[in-house]
C-alpha cells in the first residue's frame, strides 16, 4: 500500500510537469485529486490496513495529496504566465508597416473654373445667384428679346418638355428673375447647368455656363471691358491681354466677343490659336433696352454690361483638353490630374 502511494505521486508528479495547458492539467487533477481520483480511492481503502497501520498510512496520503497540491498551484500559475505571453504575442501591432494609402478625391476640372470664377466675381462684389433648369419659354427666350421665329428655338436646338416648358439653354433666365424682383444696383453671377440639343467633341448636350450682370445708373462700355480684363488676367495669368471684335446677340446692343492672348503661346501663334494667337473666352455687350424695359427698368435711368461663357470650352484651354467627352466619363486617371484645391484666387 506504500509503495502504491509513492506510484501514484511519482505519476502524478510526472503528469503534472507535462500538461501543456491549463485544461490538461485540470484533467490530471481530476485524475489524481479529484473526488474519484487515485488517491482519494486510495484513501478510502485505509480500513483494508490493519489498525495499528492505518496512521501512518493516513499520514503519508494526506502529506503526498498536500505536495501535489502544491504542485499543481505552481504548474497552474506558470501555464496561465505562459499562456499570456503566447497571447499578446500573437496581438502585438507592428507598428513600422506602412499605413494602408487612403484614395483621395479631386475637384473637378469643371467644379474648380466654376469655384474659381466665383471667387473672382465675388471678390469683385458680385452675388452668385442659382435658378431653375427647367424654365418657361418667356424666361428662357422672350424675356431676353429672342424673337419666335429666331433659330435659338428650334426643337433641333433646344429641348423642349411641352409647348411652354424647356430644358434652360443658357442661365440668363436666372438674372431676369433677379431683375424682375429688384431693383438697380444688381451685380450678380448665375453659374449652372443648361441643355442644347447637340453632341460632338466641342459639344455636350449637357454643359455648363456661367452668366453675368451689371445694372446701376451710369455703367458704361468702359465697365464691361475693365471687369472682363480684370478677370481674364486673374483666371489666365497677369500678362493675358484681351481683344473685343462687335458682335450680334437679341439681348445685347451692342455686343462683343471677348477674346484673350493664346495661354498656350502668349499670342506669337500656336496650334491651339490656329496660328491668330488669341481665342475667344466668351460673348458680352450693353443689356438691350427692350430687356431693361421687360423686367419693368426705365433705360433712361439705368444701364448696364452682361457677358456669359462655357465652362467646359474655358477649361479645355485652361488644362488642354482637346475632347469635352472626357469631362463627363468620369474616368478617375483623367480627374486625378486636375489636383484637390478649389476656389483660389489669382
Ligand atoms: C455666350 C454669350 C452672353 C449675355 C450672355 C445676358 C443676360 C441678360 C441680359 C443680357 Cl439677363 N445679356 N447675357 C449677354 C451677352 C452674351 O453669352 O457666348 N455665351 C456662352
Amino acid at each position: 500500500m506504500l509503495s502504491k502511494v509513492e506510484e501514484i505521486r511519482k505519476s502524478a508528479l510526472a503528469a503534472c510537469a507535462q500538461a501543456r495547458s491549463v485544461k490538461e492539467l485540470e484533467q490530471a487533477r481530476v485524475q489524481f485529486l479529484g473526488k474519484k481520483g487515485e488517491l482519494t480511492q486510495l484513501l478510502r481503502s485505509t480500513g483494508q490496513l490493519p489498525p495499528e497501520e492505518r496512521p501512518r498510512f493516513g499520514k503519508l496520503v494526506n502529506e503526498v495529496r498536500d505536495e501535489l497540491e502544491a504542485a499543481w498551484v505552481e504548474r497552474e500559475q506558470q501555464l496561465f504566465r505562459e499562456e499570456e505571453e503566447r497571447r499578446l504575442a500573437a496581438e502585438a501591432l507592428d507598428i513600422t508597416l506602412p499605413g494602408r494609402p487612403i484614395a483621395r478625391g479631386s475637384v473637378h476640372p469643371i467644379t474648380r473654373v466654376i469655384e474659381e470664377t466665383k471667387a473672382i466675381f465675388m471678390h469683385m462684389g458680385y452675388e452668385v445667384v442659382e435658378g431653375p433648369e427647367v424654365e418657361w419659354d418667356y424666361y428662357n427666350f422672350e424675356a431676353l428679346n429672342i424673337p419666335p421665329d429666331h433659330p435659338a428655338r428650334d426643337m433641333q436646338d433646344t429641348f423642349f418638355i411641352t409647348e411652354q416648358l424647356l430644358l434652360r439653354s443658357q442661365t440668363s433666365p436666372v438674372q431676369i428673375r433677379v431683375m424682375e424682383n429688384r431693383q438697380p444696383p444688381i451685380r450678380i453671377l448665375a453659374p449652372g447647368k443648361v441643355y442644347r440639343a447637340d453632341s460632338d467633341i466641342t459639344h455636350s448636350p449637357m454643359f455648363h455656363q456661367i452668366e453675368g450682370l451689371v445694372v446701376d445708373r451710369g455703367i458704361t462700355f468702359a465697365d464691361l471691358k475693365g471687369t472682363l480684363e480684370l478677370f481674364a488676367r486673374r483666371m489666365f495669368g497677369a500678362k493675358t491681354k484681351i481683344r473685343l471684335r462687335p458682335s450680334y446677340f437679341p439681348f445685347t446692343e451692342p455686343s462683343a466677343e471677348v477674346d484673350v492672348s493664346c495661354i498656350m503661346c502668349g499670342g506669337t501663334g500656336c496650334r491651339v490659336c490656329k496660328d491668330t494667337g488669341w481665342l475667344e473666352i466668351l460673348g458680352s455687350g450693353m443689356v438691350d433696352p427692350r430687356v431693361l424695359k421687360g423686367v419693368g427698368y426705365d433705360p433712361r435711368e439705368v444701364s448696364g454690361f452682361a457677358f456669359g461663357m462655357g465652362v467646359e470650352r474655358i477649361a479645355m484651354l485652361k488644362y488642354g483638353v482637346n475632347d469635352i467627352r472626357l469631362f463627363f466619363e468620369n474616368d478617375v486617371r483623367f480627374l486625378r490630374q486636375f489636383g484637390s484645391q478649389g476656389g483660389r484666387l489669382c
